[in-house]
């Protein structure tokens, strides 16, 4: 039907679907002027992209529609992300260090100009709240980078209640990401062997690409090594878009997105797929992010000593399935599902993906102490079927760091 036919009859007329299947059903999520678009959306919407999540209130790709291929190219090459949605709020002025700090359950003691931090956020509970990297750009001015909740609206009610002198705000700055083990290579050819060669992990500089302002820093969401480009002109997405795609050409780069598997693998949390609404830092595994023992006060601090001594009561755990009744097309899980130790709910599976570098599924659950020790059998039922778990006994690639308060 044509647009400019449209009448209310015509509505009427639109096909309504009188059968739906829960396991096949694949609704669409609407585009509209709610949702904000990235710097980089055209672009991604020229490189193919095939679905989007919603992050911070912007739409974010998570599929170039062909997984196998993504993954291979983000751990053999180099991808490349639009992560804009990971934005940034800004916290600048006199009482900005003071202001970071008791909003961070991390130490920030240190922390110089040119230096970023993963610094966990908790609510006055002592639930985690978002789990930010944390860019120091001055003495005064911070980045936090955040995952996917309001933490703007948080900081800016904490900063004018407790009347720190400060501005919170979200500025001109879209992360545009390069991952993988040629990232190296690229950011070399992009920006030179002396910038990228004195660039430690967690460290960025203010750099131009073609007279397109840029901070630089060597991170990402992924344990394949890589950087993250933060445009600060939102108007120049689709141009430093084309001009990393072009430069990356010789190292097989393609369009890439957050990868799931990937990132469970190498256990990295996802804030709001792994935790609940009531999930501490403890039991995230993120402990080790979190200081009890120092002099300052923070968000969250009283409620965590009490929590910390009267045990921590849950934890994520990796876990594998033990056999292959699961098949791949119910992965990733569209919601958590209870698991189970000798036929009692213990707690959920919280996500769950292939691995390709295992060629099995594994997921995280998040389970009572009861049930985290290595080589415990769980059981899960997903979509009718059973299927028997077992814990890992640490993250399939880098150690999850538990319980540690230091
Ligand atoms: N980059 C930026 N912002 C972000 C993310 C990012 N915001 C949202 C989300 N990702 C935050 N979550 C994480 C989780 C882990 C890491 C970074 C962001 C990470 N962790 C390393 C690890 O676990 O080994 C290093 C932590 C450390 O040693 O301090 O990199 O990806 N801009």
């Amino acid at each position: 039907m044509g647009r400019g036919n449209q009448t209310n009859k015509s509505l009427d007329a639109q096909p309504r679907a009188n059968h739906r299947c829960v396991c096949c059903w694949m609704p669409e999520i609407m585009l509209g002027p709610r949702v904000r678009k990235s710097p980089y959306y055209e672009a991604t919407v020229a490189a193919g992209v095939s679905a989007f999540t919603i992050y911070n209130h912007m739409y974010m790709p998570t599929s170039y529609g062909d997984p196998a291929e993504e993954y291979r190219r983000m751990t053999e090459r180099v991808a490349l992300w639009d992560v804009a949605g990971q934005r940034q709020i800004e916290i600048v002025g006199p009482d900005a260090a003071s202001l970071t700090q008791y909003l961070s359950a991390r130490n920030l003691a240190g922390l110089k100009s040119g230096r970023a931090r993963y610094a966990p956020i908790c609510d006055h509970d002592g639930y985690l709240i978002n789990d930010p990297v944390l860019l120091c750009l001055a003495t005064d001015r911070f980045w936090l980078s955040i995952a996917d909740s309001d933490l703007g609206l948080w900081a800016k009610a904490v900063a004018a209640e407790r009347g720190a002198d400060v501005q919170v705000f979200e500025p001109d700055a879209s992360p545009l990401a390069i991952q993988g083990p040629l990232a190296e290579d690229l950011a070399i050819d992009l920006f030179g062997a002396d910038v990228v060669g004195q660039l430690g992990f967690f460290h960025h500089v203010g750099v131009e690409l073609d007279g397109i302002g840029l901070v630089l820093c060597r991170s990402g969401w992924s344990k394949q090594n890589g950087f993250e480009l933060f445009l600060t002109d939102g108007s120049r997405g689709v141009e430093l878009w084309d001009t990393v795609m072009a430069a990356g050409a010789r190292f097989g780069i393609g369009p890439g997105t957050p990868n799931a598997s990937e990132r469970i693998e190498s256990g990295l949390l996802s804030f709001g797929s792994d935790n609940d609404s009531r999930t501490d830092p403890f039991e995230a595994g993120l402990g080790a992010w979190v200081n009890l023992d120092g002099e300052y006060d923070f968000i969250g601090k009283t409620a965590l000593l009490k929590r910390v001594e009267s045990g921590i009561e849950r934890s994520l755990v990796n876990v594998s399935f033990a056999d292959d009744s699961l098949s791949a097309a119910s992965l990733p899980l569209e919601h958590p599902r209870s698991v189970r130790l000798d036929g009692q709910v213990v707690g959920e599976l919280r996500n769950a993906v292939w691995s390709p570098r295992l060629d099995q599924a594994i997921g995280i659950g998040l389970v009572q102490s009861s049930a985290t020790t290595p080589g415990t059998r769980l059981t899960v039922d997903i979509d009718g079927v059973e299927c028997s778990l077992v814990v890992a006994s640490e993250p399939f690639g880098t150690p999850r760091r538990l319980f540690s308060a230091t």
